[in-house]
């Protein structure tokens, strides 16, 4: 158990004063409300990527290398799930997100996203399938990205249903091919909405334009980690892990487009200039960035009321920083930031879920990947 004690923050807080924030605007935020408790609820677990609550409060788990669990409450680790299919586990690459279906409780239909293997090479998949005991049942893939190409990065891939019941999918870029990123005609760097039967829905906003792939809802990006809805405005909000420096935060709106690789804030690694600069007419700025980048991961709004503080702040997990970012909002603004549990674990963070008791968890993408559970105390 570690105790963020007031003392700690300030020493946390003397960390973040050297590393400028960019928006010049953005005010240093801190938390008023006592010390924060966390705990570890489960270890033995290997890159962790995605994460799910079952409503009788057991954890599902995905491991990156492709392997599905459950976690019971006490952090009891239970074998891998039988029956997913083939998975391209490489680099990047493997089981990625998973979430429940809306109609979970009657349907018992959970959704996954994994790197699937190919004609071509592999590409960014999502199947739903019945979770029966320790197996999954009647495995049917909703959504395959395109084109397959050989690359084993940049798979995005964040599953957020949207309150109209359709489902929103984040895709990378794939890396190699980033220019890929602002045509129509394939699924690098989008993001792509589908029905929950893997249909596409009627007024996506591209469906009626020649050439265009219609599952695409907005283009121009990289290679997006995170996405959640807004439970106040209830629109679409996405993480952007950027090149070096420049992740982002963006409102992703129907048929826009959000500038990668011709607008970026980030340079090649090892420096160099990417594209055309930061700005340019009918490509969308960055809600917020960050300058160096942080990697960000898995994001959510918190909704609940055991941290009275954060209602309605953004929980973001950043993998290079090893810290779990707090953003405050006024409207659609990022008002604030603080950095939590930086370098205090030494795991980098992946993904960030709201238990249904209102606390907060964490899983770490390591070789010894752990769950924590972050309380007031
Ligand atoms: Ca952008």
């Amino acid at each position: 158990m570690t105790l963020l004690t007031p003392l700690r923050k300030l020493s946390l807080l003397a960390c973040l004063a050297l590393s400028p924030l960019v928006g010049a605007k953005t005010l240093e935020v801190k938390t008023e409300t006592g010390t924060i408790q966390v705990k570890t609820v489960a270890e033995g677990l290997q890159n962790l990527w995605g994460m799910a609550f079952l409503p009788d409060g057991r954890m599902l788990v995905t491991e990156r290398a492709g392997r599905m669990r459950i976690v019971s409450a006490d952090g009891t680790v239970g074998a891998p799930l039988a029956g997913l299919p083939d998975i391209y586990a490489h680099g990047q690459g493997g089981l990625l997100d998973v979430v429940l279906a809306p109609d979970f409780a009657t349907s018992k239909r959970i959704y996954f996203s994994y790197s699937e293997p190919g004609t071509g090479g592999n590409s960014t998949a999502v199947s739903y399938a019945t979770l029966a005991g320790d197996k999954l049942e009647k495995v049917t893939r909703v959504f395959s990205q395109q084109p397959k190409i050989d690359s084993s990065a940049h798979f995005g891939s964040r599953l957020v249903w949207a309150p109209d019941g359709t489902l929103f999918i984040t895709l990378g870029d794939r890396y190699s091919q980033k220019d890929k990123a602002q045509t129509l005609d394939n699924h690098q760097g989008k993001v792509v909405r589908i029905n929950a039967d893997g249909t596409v829905p009627a007024d996506n906003p591209y469906v009626k334009t020649a050439g265009a792939l219609p599952e695409i809802w907005s283009y121009g990006h990289r290679n997006m980690q995170g996405a959640a809805i807004n439970p106040i405005t209830k629109k679409l909000w996405t993480g952007e892990h950027g090149p070096q420096g420049g992740d982002e935060l963006n409102i992703d709106e129907a048929g826009k487009n959000y500038g990668w690789p011709v607008i970026t804030y980030g340079e090649n690694y090892g420096g160099g200039k990417i594209g055309e600069g930061t700005h340019k007419e009918g490509m969308e700025q960055p809600v917020y960035k960050w300058v160096p980048s942080i990697a960000t991961a898995g994001f959510i709004f918190y909704t609940g009321d055991k941290f009275p503080q954060w209602k309605n702040n953004i929980l973001l997990t950043s993998l290079r920083e090893q810290t779990l970012v707090r953003l405050t909002l006024d409207g659609d603004k990022i008002t604030g930031e603080e950095r939590l549990l930086k370098k205090e674990l030494g795991q980098r963070f992946r993904s960030v879920v709201q238990g249904p008791d209102g606390l907060i968890y964490v899983v770490s993408d390591e070789s010894k990947a752990k769950i924590y559970q972050l309380s007031p105390q």
